[in-house]
């Protein structure tokens, strides 16, 4: 390969092959707990090697030799983590003029905590159920906290997707954004128990997100640990007697569990969170991150009948099946709840992978064949559709073969340009793909600097092995929704339009672009092997009440606009890598530039 840093050519031995098929690397199988004792910057909690090198960095920093900060950059403060306790959406002093943090100017950051604008989404939902969720709280919303988060759910909001807040930007940036304690917030509902699915979990600061008067409620984490790492979590978990582990199996070699979700149980109901974060401070701290909330889901009444409350997307179906694919006696239970419950007013199709080698009736269960079948049968044509684009955008990068030819612009494509049941699939290979990942000069300028680029684990291994890719990518920006230095860890995928003004479906999900998490053909295409587990939401126009086949792009994540146009998170159209621009690969240093903290890149 012949990625050119300042190192000048970068080349490695062709001797890791180990990850070939996988997104990133593999989550180091050292002992994090032990290893961690008394040494800085290493964490306590099983996560990948390119976290473990972002963190050390960060720990102990590699100042760039000049000591200065490029024209357009300025060090960023260190900002205070959120203090325990402090719930996001429990303040006192809401209704205060949020202020702006100008990270540009080097000010200390200047939100606050218990300023942060509150969206007490489950107050007004709760119109349903007879009991006020708040009457427990010490400190009562105000009426304008209650209208906001009643318009940033309901009305306002049909497809109830969201992004993660972030500090050190304009207020107004995060604006319908939540942080994970806003989430897990009494003004939600009333926790009862919780399940946690995910890939890297900090035990003790997952804790510490929950409200302390639900802090102690039972507690299931699903994670796909084996061996020390899995030790380490236990030992992790130890501490807390109300918190479980649930060890997804992983019998394919390179499979991860990528899925992101949490399930809610309330005095309420129940809700669903789908989304891209991990379960780690940094995740939640100055990153792009998906969020779908679901409707808050009412019981049923003693006696319905288990298929009772299935939506018109046969959410519940789905996401039991999806469940029931881990085989594990923990998770039956959960799927008992989920059967006690209206799940009827879900609007989105579940669209998951899960390990395992598919044929026949089984192979459009998952992964992109999944998504193929989905695009048929609910998604219409629309006209001049072998102009519309396929967008997909992600974090991190499998590998995807020699050229072109093996997976992308064949399964891959075949796939996520479905749309309606049409012959015309034949003239797939019109089809334009734009792929969006960021540049060095992307995680260099953004808000935590190089340090971002150790959760867009692209190896220099992988990187070398398909220079053809990179003809596709297309730049992180996101100036609309403020958040260009909001590196993504968000992954999307979309079908627009040549203007990019509307879009005929859009996919929010855990799924990089490999072929671990997408599947990939074996046995001349009769059968789907999928190494991963992953999960995420397919909206469709149908299920919105448009019959004209397409959504229209909302003009920015923040204008008013019509409420039913869709809110794409990134600016369009994507624009191409510039002659210069690298994709970030994680593995190899940068120390010609420095980052935002004045900072150089130098892994190992
Ligand atoms: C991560 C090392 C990875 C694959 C997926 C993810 C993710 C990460 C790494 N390969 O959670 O999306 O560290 O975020």
């Amino acid at each position: 390969m012949s990625q050119e840093t300042d190192h000048g050519k970068w080349t490695v031995s062709s001797s890791d092959e180990s990850a070939d098929d996988d997104d990133g690397e593999k989550p180091s199988t050292s002992l994090p707990h032990e290893a961690g004792r008394g040494k800085e910057g290493e964490p306590h909690f099983p996560c990948s090697e390119a976290r473990k090198t972002a963190l050390k960095r960060k720990s102990s920093p590699l100042k760039h030799q000049d000591g200065s900060f490029p024209e357009e950059l300025a060090p960023s403060q260190k900002q205070k983590p959120p203090e325990e306790g402090l719930g996001w959406c429990l303040s006192s002093s809401d209704g205060e003029e949020e202020e702006e943090v100008k990270v540009q100017k080097g000010k200390e950051d200047a939100t606050a905590n218990g300023r942060q604008t509150e969206y007490c989404t489950a107050l007004k939902e709760q119109g349903r159920t007879q009991k006020p969720v708040l009457g427990q709280e010490s400190s009562e919303p105000s009426e304008q906290q209650v209208q906001d988060a009643w318009d940033l759910l309901s009305g306002r909001n049909p497809f109830r997707f969201f992004l993660t807040k972030v500090k050190g930007i304009k207020s107004k940036y995060n604006l319908g954004a939540l942080h994970i304690k806003d989430i897990l917030s009494p003004l939600f509902g009333t926790l009862v128990s919780s399940a946690q699915f995910n890939y890297c979990i900090d035990v003790e600061w997952l804790v510490k997100q929950y409200p302390k008067e639900f802090r102690d409620k039972p507690l299931l984490i699903v994670h796909g640990e084996k061996r020390e790492s899995k030790a380490a979590l236990h030992e992790e978990a130890h501490p807390y007697k109300n918190v479980r582990l649930c060890q997804a199996k992983l019998d394919i070699a390179y499979g991860t569990h990528h899925t992101k979700m949490m399930l809610l149980h309330y005095e309420e109901g129940l809700r669903v969170v789908i989304h891209t974060s991990n379960l780690i401070d940094d995740d939640w701290y100055q990153k792009t991150q998906g969020i779908w909330l679901s409707p808050l889901y009412p019981r049923l009444p003693p006696g319905t009948a288990a298929s009772d409350g299935e939506s018109h997307t046969m959410f519940k179906t789905d996401l039991i099946s999806y469940l029931m694919s881990y085989n594990a006696p923990a998770l039956s239970e959960w799927v008992e709840i989920i059967k006690q419950h209206d799940l009827s007013e879900t609007r989105v199709y579940l669209l998951g992978s899960t390990p395992g080698r598919y044929q026949n009736n089984e192979k459009e269960k998952w992964g992109h064949l999944r998504l193929r079948k989905l695009l048929k049968d609910h998604a219409t044509q629309v006209l001049d559709q072998n102009s519309w684009p396929v967008i997909g955008q992600f974090s991190s990068i499998g590998s995807m073969g020699a050229d072109q030819s093996k997976w992308l612009c064949s399964e891959f494509r075949d796939s996520f340009a479905s749309l309606g049941n049409s012959v015309k699939s034949l003239t797939n290979h019109d089809i334009p793909i734009c792929l969006v990942y960021p540049t060095v000069e992307n995680v260099r300028q953004s808000l935590e600097g190089y340090p971002a680029g150790g959760s867009l684990p692209y190896s220099i291994q992988t990187a070398q092995k398909q220079l053809w890719l990179h003809s596709y990518f297309h730049q992180w920006s996101a100036e609309t929704s403020g958040r260009s230095h909001a590196m993504p860890h968000i992954k999307t995928y979309m079908r627009a339009s040549p203007d990019f003004q509307k879009i005929a479906w859009f996919l929010v999900t855990s799924a990089n672009l490999s072929k671990a998490a997408w599947g990939a053909f074996e046995k001349n295409g009769s059968q789907l092997m999928i190494r991963s587990y992953e999960l995420g939401v397919l909206f469709l126009p149908s299920e919105f009440g448009f019959d004209t086949g397409y959504f229209e792009v909302k003009e920015s994540m923040f204008s008013d606009g019509p409420v039913s146009s869709f809110p794409v998170p990134y600016d369009l159209p994507p624009e191409k890598y510039g002659n210069k621009d690298r994709p970030w690969i994680w593995n190899i240093p940068y120390t010609r530039a420095p980052d935002t903290h004045g900072n150089m890149w130098v892994p190992k």
